[in-house]
């Protein structure tokens, strides 16, 4: 009885620590400040985290960057360059912030004024094709 008891509550507890540890992927959590105009983005092999961000048009948007990885990554949005029929096009300069590894800083940069999904690449030969790439929804 005292067994199925323990058996029980670690189950339970199992069960909670899953359910958190998927709540700490939620997206929402990254924004910084209430203003929801900065994100801690962290890149390594092959990944962003998060990979979804979202923004207003027009506004200043922060990335704190940190390449956790043990590679040499950026954060990119390329002018004029969308690399599937999903995406739109930035309209602007390029945006881009090259880090070493486990290197921080932080790139604030201007929205674009018209509303869409855009993406954000490492530059890297490869790390995209590996899945390195986000989208940024301006709104
Ligand atoms: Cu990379």
């Amino acid at each position: 009885m005292l067994r199925r008891l323990f058996v029980t509550f670690a189950l339970g507890l199992a069960v909670m620590l899953v359910l958190a540890a998927c709540n700490g992927d939620d997206d929402a959590d990254d924004i910084d400040n209430g203003n929801g105009d900065s994100y801690n983005v962290e890149m390594g092999e092959f990944y962003f985290d998060p990979d979804e961000l979202e923004g207003s048009a027009g506004q200043d948007l922060t990335i704190e960057l940190e390449n956790a990885g043990t590679q040499v990554h950026n954060f990119t949005i390329e002018a004029g360059e969308a690399r599937g029929d999903d995406f739109d096009a930035w309209p602007d300069s390029e945006v881009q912030l090259e880090l070493e590894a486990e290197e921080s800083d932080s790139l604030t940069f201007t929205l674009p004024d018209e509303a869409g999904t855009y993406e954000f690449v490492c530059t890297i030969p490869g790390h995209y094709e590996s899945g390195q790439w986000g989208t940024l929804t301006v709104e």
